[in-house]
C-alpha cells in the first residue's frame, strides 16, 4: 500500500499532524473542537501531496480522553487516502504488546506503528504478525542523546546497527526503520545492512536535516524512504490552509527533484 501512494500520489512525504494548541496561530482554532475541524481541513487539502500521515500520540493524549478520540476521528478522517503511522513508540513484554496491537491497529485501525526495540524481538513479533499492518523499529533517531545508547559499540558492532540486523531477520515485508535525517554520517551504514527495508526518516525542517541525504540513500536500490516533516509544514506562514499547502508542495518537489520520477 505505501509503495503504491508512492506511485499514484508521486510523493514521499510523510506530514506529521503534531498540532499543539497553545502555538495554533490562526484565530478560529481555540479548542479541540475548532481544531478537529482544522485538521480535516489540512488533510483534505493535502491529501493527495503525502503518502502518509503521522500524528504523535504525545500531542493527542495530553488532552485526555477527547484528545484520543480526536485522533480516533482523524484517523477514520482519512479512511485510507494514505497511510497513518502511529507515533506511538510502543515496546513491552509480549502479553502486553498483544494488547497494543489490539488497540493501535484493531481499535483505532492506524496502518502502522513507530517501536522501541529496546526489549527485543518478542517484544516486537505482536506487532507484525498481521502482514498488512507495518511497524517501523526506532534504529537511529533524530535527536543529539541518541549517542547516550544507539552508539554503543559491542561485538564489533553499533546498537543502531544490530536494530537493523534483528528488522531484516524479522522481516516479513512489514517492518522498517527509523533513521533520522540529522545523522547523515551513519545512514550509508544502515542502507548496507538493510538493503531493502522502508524507512520513516524524521528530522527534516525544524530539526534541521540533510534532506539531499535522506531521500537519495533512504531510495536507494530495492529500499524506500518516506521522508517526515511536522512543525515545518503545520506551522508554516500564517497557518492558512493555503500556507500549509503551500508548504507540502515545497516540500514534495524538493523530495522529488532527488527521486527518478521527478519531471
Ligand atoms: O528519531 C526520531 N525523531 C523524531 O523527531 C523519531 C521520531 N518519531 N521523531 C518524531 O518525528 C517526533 O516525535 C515528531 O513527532 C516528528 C518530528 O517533528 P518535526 O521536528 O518535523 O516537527
Amino acid at each position: 500500500r505505501l509503495e503504491k501512494m508512492f506511485n499514484t500520489k508521486r510523493s514521499h512525504l510523510c506530514i506529521g499532524l503534531d498540532f499543539d494548541l497553545d502555538k495554533m496561530i490562526v484565530p478560529n482554532v481555540k479548542d479541540l473542537h475548532s481544531l478537529e475541524s482544522f485538521i480535516k481541513d489540512v488533510i483534505d487539502s493535502t491529501i493527495d501531496l503525502c503518502a502518509a500521515y503521522k500524528p504523535n500520540f504525545a500531542f493527542y493524549e495530553k488532552h485526555g480522553p477527547s484528545g484520543m478520540k480526536l485522533l480516533e476521528n482523524i484517523v477514520s478522517h482519512i479512511n485510507k487516502r494514505s497511510i497513518v503511522i502511529a507515533d506511538a513508540k510502543r515496546g513491552d513484554i509480549g502479553n502486553t504488546c498483544i494488547n497494543y496491537a489490539k488497540s493501535i491497529f484493531g481499535y483505532y485501525d492506524f496502518d502502522a506503528i513507530t517501536i522501541s526495540p529496546y526489549m527485543g524481538s518478542d517484544s516486537i513479533t505482536p506487532f507484525i504478525e498481521d502482514s498488512k499492518k507495518g511497524v517501523y523499529l526506532l534504529c537511529l533517531t533524530s535527536n543529539k542523546s541518541a549517542i547516550d545508547f544507539q552508539y554503543k559499540f559491542s561485538d564489533n558492532s553499533y546498537l543502531y546497527e544490530d536494530v537493523a540486523n534483528l528488522a531484516v531477520s524479522l522481516n516479513n515485508n512489514n517492518i522498517g526503520l527509523v533513521v533520522g535525517a540529522t545523522k547523515k554520517e551513519e545512514i550509508r551504514k544502515i542502507r548496507e545492512i538493510a538493503p531493502s527495508l522502508t524507512w520513516l526518516v524524521p528530522g527534516i525542517g525544524a530539526q534541521g536535516g540533510d534532506l539531499e541525504e535522506s531521500v537519495t540513500i533512504s531510495n536507494t536500490g530495492l529500499g524506500s524512504g518516506i521522508i517526515n516533516v511536522s512543525r515545518g509544514i503545520i506551522y508554516a506562514g500564517k497557518q492558512s490552509l493555503d500556507d500549509i499547502c503551500n508548504a507540502a508542495i515545497d516540500y514534495n518537489k524538493q523530495i522529488n527533484q532527488f527521486l527518478d520520477y521527478n519531471e
